[in-house]
């Protein structure tokens, strides 16, 4: 029987590439969309759409029953900066659209879940060099709070109630076909438009802060790589360190400038430099190696050679 499966946050920043890359993997009618609004083009003209809210529990019951899904990757949340400015909404979407999905895998109307973490979840006192799977994490962030509660909730279900849910730790992620959702990382993808779109950029973390980062190529085929692997295979069960390059604000505006040379970039940290400066710099993934033979593919001069082919660019 053919897969079927449900996206919930399908129009966000990875849900709407997940989308696309799952309907061209299982065909587009088996990849029901969903959100609280619509999304791309490509996103809507590809397959099955439904209007839904992640909190909604009945909701969500009657889109699985009508679809008879099999598999449900959550991607709905608040990001880290928007979630500092609104902490109890953050907190009731990414927490109770968690519940929901967990209570419908042990109800047995879910077969297989997917839930993205996010190296959010280490905090200030966290190793920040080659960051350990398991490690100190005292996060001082709203989203970091609810990532690292949400694993903890994750494990529990799988080990109380056998519910097959798998995570990874997604870096920064960067893409060209949808724009950033309100993260601290967002400045990684602004860089890119901006670049094309005027020469110069302002950006709002300090050019020294090293964060890890991913291209999106490589986090969907990571996120679809550990949901199609042997379920023997997986010794973690809160969430997976994930990782492809870590680099800097001056490391990306140096790589940008070997094609764009004219490129101007200054610097005005606000809020969201505070947030930046609790999380690693690198992150260990050998455990995601080991257990399901996760390699990256993109570093930091692939990704800005994807990213200025794709974006487009106005002559300036
Ligand atoms: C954010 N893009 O900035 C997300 C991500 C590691 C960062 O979780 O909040």
């Amino acid at each position: 029987m053919q897969k079927s499966i449900l996206i919930l946050g399908a129009c966000g920043q990875i849900g709407t590439e997940l989308t696309l890359a799952l309907r061209e993997l299982y065909g587009n009618e088996q990849v029901v969309a969903s959100d609280i609004r619509e999304g791309t083009d490509s996103l809507m003209n590809s397959g099955p759409f439904e209007l839904l809210d992640a909190t909604n529990y009945e909701a969500i019951e009657d889109v699985i029953m009508y679809h008879e899904i099999e598999e449900v990757y959550l991607m709905a949340a608040m990001l880290s900066a928007t979630a500092e400015k609104f902490p109890e909404r953050a907190w009731n979407l990414n927490m109770n659209s968690l519940f929901n999905v967990l209570n419908l895998a042990k109800e047995k109307k879910i077969e297989k879940l997917f839930w993205p973490s996010s190296i959010a979840v280490f905090g200030p006192n966290t190793p920040k060099d080659n960051t350990p799977q398991s490690t100190i994490m005292e996060p001082s962030t709203v989203y970091g709070i609810s990532k690292q509660s949400g694993e903890r909730w994750c494990s529990y279900y799988y080990h109380k109630f056998g519910v097959d849910v798998r995570s990874v730790r997604y870096p920064g992620l960067i893409s060209w076909k949808t724009l950033p959702g309100g993260g601290t990382t967002d400045y990684a993808i602004e860089i890119y438009h901006a670049a094309l779109e005027k020469a110069s950029y302002t950006c709002f973390l300090n050019e020294d802060v090293k964060l890890p980062m991913m291209f999106m190529d490589d986090a969907i085929r990571a996120t679809i790589k550990l949901m199609d692997c042997n379920p023997e295979k997986i010794s973690v069960r809160s969430s997976y360190n994930l990782a492809a390059m870590s680099f800097s604000p001056a490391d990306i505006s140096a790589s940008i400038k070997k094609h764009i040379p004219n490129f101007k970039v200054s610097y005005s940290p606000d809020f969201r430099q505070g947030i930046a400066e609790t999380w690693p710099s690198s992150i260990d993934d050998s455990k995601a190696k080991e257990d399901w033979g996760w390699e990256s593919k993109f570093n930091l001069e692939n990704t800005t050679v994807e990213m200025l082919k794709h974006l487009p660019s106005q002559s300036h």
